[in-house]
């Protein structure tokens, strides 16, 4: 079955049949629910189906889940294809369960694609490409005006050699101040300025921060920023200078200036 790995014929982001969609596996668990690999048929006058993923939003309760599948459902839509963002294809939302559907990125994951390159080896060149691939997502992303705000290598997807930008929930339109409860905040991946109980601010220079973190997390394949000691302090640690350390195994030398 073809993978939608280049742009092709076929119609913006729209309503989808449900009857259209059939479940191939459950990938695992998302945001707000379960995500499933299926087959999609009748998309663009396309013959045949393509592998899609498809992100349920839970029936019961939460109300929090609906919110953040509607967040995704808007920042989604806002785009056009890109290589480095995964691309939606559509939805369901006229009927339950209500479904997101996006390309379906064969080697799933960056973060568990980190952490199993350290059995199987992974070059310091591909390295190198992921986090370019990151930036050029990134980039299209800020010039759309969209704030990431959850940028990490587990919210990347990577498709044959490339990596694509996904996860969508946590996203906005424009600079914002938000309030946050503070246990959604994935902490050590948050710029420092954002880490405050209401009004956190968040920019593209936020986003940047998080890119850096990323950075670190591909460079050290897919090891865990920060001791996990430094939890409940670590804007104390970052304002008094603490930095992450240097990705054991890097070969890079600093300059002293
Ligand atoms: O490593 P994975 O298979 O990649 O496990 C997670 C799981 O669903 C829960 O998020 C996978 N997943 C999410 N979106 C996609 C996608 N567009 N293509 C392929 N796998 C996906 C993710």
């Amino acid at each position: 079955m073809p993978v939608i790995s280049k742009p092709f014929n076929f119609p913006p982001a729209h309503e989808l049949k449900r009857s259209d969609i059939t479940t191939i596996a459950i990938l695992g668990e998302g945001n707000f629910g379960l995500v499933e690999k299926a087959a999609l048929k009748n998309l663009g006058g396309q013959a045949g189906a393509v592998e899609v993923a498809v992100k349920h939003l839970k029936l019961e309760g939460e109300a929090e889940a609906k919110v953040i599948f509607d967040k995704e459902l808007k920042v989604a839509s806002s785009l056009e294809y890109h290589p480095n963002v995964i691309t939606f294809i559509g939805f369901v939302t006229l009927e339950d369960p209500r479904l997101l559907v996006f390309e379906f990125a064969q080697q799933g994951e960056l973060l568990k694609y980190l952490k199993q390159s350290k059995m199987t080896g992974i070059s310091p060149d591909k390295l190198v490409k992921f986090t370019l691939d990151v930036a050029n997502g990134m980039s299209y992303l800020s010039s759309k005006a969209i704030i990431h705000r959850d940028l990490a290598a587990r919210n990347i997807l990577v498709s044959g050699d490339t990596c694509k930008i996904s996860d969508f929930g946590f996203s906005r339109l424009g600079e914002i101040y938000v309030k946050m409860s503070k246990d959604r905040i994935p902490i050590f991946w948050t710029a420092p300025e954002c880490l405050v109980a209401s009004k956190a601010k968040y920019n593209t220079k936020t986003d940047v921060w998080s890119y850096g973190v990323l950075m670190w997390e591909i460079m050290s394949l897919g090891e865990r920023p920060y001791s996990s000691g430094l939890k409940g302090r670590i804007k104390q640690y970052l304002e008094g200078g603490g930095r992450l350390t240097k990705p054991r195994g890097a070969k890079i030398t600093y300059m002293q200036s």
